[in-house]
């Protein structure tokens, strides 16, 4: 079993950020030697805290499938194609952030329209956007590979996607932020990469994927996993994820997400 999940709304509550009430599945998981891989819009400073703080030590997606970051600790598992960066064998598929803002800056030419980025927000503006803790805005702000800007109102989603998209970029449009991301990047992208890399390890083993996520940036991951489920808000599953007759998670953030876990690893025979 290999599980992929998001973060924010998913494995964390969308309004606190908390994740107690996933805590025990989680620990059962390390010791089941199960991954549990995070893939989100979050930054790797930021994912860094949280794996520390909830005992992950898998491989982790960053920046909205910008960057797959594997640490090299994890001797046994061959990864082709990576750079050494610190700790980590790095997988990119996005741009840096240089090229990030550069991008940031002909979109706003060219929708003729002031865009805010991270880069352009103060600490202050941040926390005030996110509910995030002045720590947590430092890291969120350590952007490497993506740009998040504040989604303009008086534009659809559909005219900033394909004027983002004749300038080179990619963009996850999203309520509060879009992220410019580069084109080759992704979750679903990403995630594929990852699953093959598992699979090129364990050539004969019968990987099962599971993907969690609750909003549609998290589409191109759950369209790729075998098992997808959809983490609702407090008012049900995000209208971009309903029809798909996918799994639904009996309540919301960390409390859905053992829920959902715990019942689909019964489901496999795996007792926690
Ligand atoms: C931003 O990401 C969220 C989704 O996770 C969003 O677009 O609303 C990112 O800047 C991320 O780095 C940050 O932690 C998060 C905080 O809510 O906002």
């Amino acid at each position: 079993l290999l599980i992929f999940t998001d973060l924010d709304g998913t494995l964390l509550n969308s309004d606190d950020y908390r994740y107690d009430a996933a805590l025990p599945v989680l620990k059962q998981l390390q010791d089941l030697k199960i991954p549990v891989i995070p893939v989100t819009s979050k930054t790797r400073s930021e994912v860094e805290v949280i794996r520390e703080q909830i005992g992950l030590t898998d491989a982790f997606i960053v920046e909205n499938g910008s960057a797959v970051f594997i640490p090299i600790s994890e001797q046994n598992l061959a990864f082709p194609q990576t750079q050494n960066w610190g700790d980590y064998d790095l997988m990119q598929f996005g741009f840096n952030y240089t090229e990030a803002r550069q991008g940031l800056q002909k979109l706003a030419e060219a929708l003729n329209q002031p865009l805010k980025g991270f880069a352009d927000l103060s600490e202050a503006d941040v926390h005030q956007l996110t509910g995030l803790p002045p720590e947590d805005v430092k890291r969120a702000k350590s952007r490497e590979f993506s740009e998040p800007f504040v989604t303009p109102k008086n534009f659809t989603s559909l005219e900033i996607e394909q004027t983002v998209n004749k300038l080179g970029f990619q963009v996850v449009v999203g309520d509060r932020f879009s992220h410019l991301i580069g084109q080759e990047a992704g979750k679903g992208k990403a995630v594929q990469w990852l699953i093959q890399h598992y699979q090129n390890h364990q050539p004969h083993a019968k990987i099962i994927t599971v993907g969690l996520g609750n909003s549609p940036n998290d589409l191109a991951m759950l369209e790729v996993v075998e098992i997808p489920i959809i983490i609702p808000g407090h008012k049900g599953p995000h209208p971009g994820l309903e029809n798909r007759g996918w799994k639904v998670a009996t309540a919301s953030g960390c409390q859905g997400w053992a829920n959902a876990v715990r019942e689909i690893c019964n489901s496999f025979k795996i007792n926690l």
